[in-house]
């Protein structure tokens, strides 16, 4: 019964030899007793955590982009645990970001229960009960690392020279207790050239990353620096929590029928500004005796509250940028998320006060009310950044709503206030 135990050679050795004593033997039993005990402790703390006796995780740490393309990155690594039949992890979010050193849960950005919706094969976890089940557990689980890249010819994978000791300190990994070391299988994933110009190429880029991603290691750390979705079939946006609509009613309900105007300021071309506001300026005054709107709501990334630049990759700030502010300011009485008191209840809290003057909450806000609006112009090119996906998830929203007939206060979908060739009505 004692050699049926044995399953690693050194014990058999260790038995065939004849100057062991009697309790060594006993301590080697009690040695291979605890692990068989243990390995049955932690398949019960598996069950309890993924309702299976082995958990396989995925745990996408990292998003690199803000709000809007982190939540399409999101369910790109969804679609990648759907496909490897993984348990999601629900990395945390805050600073307008889905990465692991935030510090607020992915419930507080999102609603989880239609993200569940949307997939639901996929089973989730939360950041934080993935921490306790890793704290739980008696023996650490193995990892094994994935790094996507845009680039080379074609796809392909190498693998690399493990780097835990940066994950562990740029990317908070330390607070996981689970093994991340230099025996660590580290892969890293080149897409290919443009791969998701063509559907075919780009479905062989998600199969080959899949195939090359299946093992029955128990954790799967994943990161990226790709800017388009890795699956071709790409599902809408992660839809925000309940107390974004319903701080985003509270604005909407005080100042219907309004105009919102989303004046994306990064990359304007600073010559332009001060025409672009002007434009705006008259549009608006057109746009109110035409449409009966009695009110202006705008959402930027111009930093409205003080401080920094609502996007944190706004970085070139001028006099010009505060002119071309100060021009609509004084012609209407604008509102903005600044002027509304919304989140009272939350704010007496030092962290979530941070999170809300920062770029996170208010630009969820933002949005919404931008959905909502009876009318919609966007940032034309060069007043800013036309081609933003913060203001395609608005006008996608708005497209949708027309379609189906909800929102029938919408006048429009967008339009933009200087219009470039090309531009379409609508
Ligand atoms: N509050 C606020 N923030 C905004 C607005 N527009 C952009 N931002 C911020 O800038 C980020 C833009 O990044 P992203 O969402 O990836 O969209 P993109 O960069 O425009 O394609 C957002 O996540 C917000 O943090 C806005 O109208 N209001
Ligand atoms: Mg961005």
């Amino acid at each position: 019964m004692f050699i049926k135990q044995c399953d690693d050679d050194n014990s058999i050795e260790f038995l065939h030899r004849t100057d062991i004593k009697i309790e060594q033997i006993e301590n080697v039993k009690i040695e291979i007793e605890s692990k068989a005990e243990m390995e049955r402790i932690d398949e019960k703390i598996n069950i309890k955590y993924c309702g299976k006796p082995k958990c396989e995780f995925l745990f996408a740490y990292y998003q690199p982009e803000q709000e809007t393309k982190a939540n399409m990155h999101f369910r790109s690594f969804v679609n990648l645990a759907q496909a490897l039949d993984r348990t999601m992890v629900l990395t945390n979010v805050g600073s307008s970001r889905i990465n692991s050193c935030q510090n607020f849960t992915f419930g507080f950005y999102y609603n989880i229960k239609a993200l569940q919706d949307m997939f639901p094969d996929v089973k989730f976890i939360s950041q934080k009960d993935f921490q306790n089940w890793l704290k739980e557990r008696r023996r650490k689980p193995n990892t094994e690392h994935a790094y996507i890249l845009p680039g080379e010819s074609n796809y392909k994978m190498e693998l690399l020279k493990p780097y835990p000791d940066i994950l562990r300190t740029k990317h908070c990994l330390n607070r996981f207790d689970f093994n991340l070391n230099d025996d660590t299988v580290f892969k890293q994933f080149y897409t290919g050239k443009k791969f998701t110009r063509d559907p075919i190429k780009h479905q062989q880029f998600a199969d080959f990353l899949v195939n090359n991603l299946r093992s029955n290691i128990e954790i799967l750390l994943t990161s990226h620096f790709v800017f388009h979705p890795l699956f071709p079939n790409v599902s809408s946006p992660i839809p925000y929590a309940n107390h974004y609509f319903d701080e985003a009613a509270k604005i909407t309900n005080r100042i219907k029928p309004y105009v919102a105007i989303h004046w994306r300021m990064e990359r304007a071309n600073i010559s332009m500004l001060n025409e672009c506001s002007n434009v705006l300026v008259k549009r608006i005054t057109q746009l109110r005796e035409s449409f009966g709107i009695k009110s202006v709501y705008l959402a930027t990334d111009y930093p409205i509250a003080g401080g920094k630049t609502q996007s944190q990759t706004f970085h070139l700030l001028t006099e010009d940028h505060h002119n071309a502010m100060k021009l609509l300011n004084s012609t209407f009485n604008v509102n903005t998320w600044a002027s509304s008191n919304i989140f009272s209840s939350l704010r007496n809290d030092e962290t979530i006060e941070k999170e809300f003057l920062g770029a996170g909450m208010p630009g969820i806000v933002d949005k919404l009310v931008c959905m909502d609006a009876d009318y919609f112009l966007a940032t034309p090119e060069g007043c800013g950044r036309a081609q933003s996906t913060y203001t395609t998830m608005i006008i996608d929203a708005r497209n949708a709503s027309m379609q189906i007939g909800e929102r029938p206060q919408l006048k429009n979908i967008v339009n933009r206030w200087i219009k470039s060739p090309g531009d379409e009505e609508n």
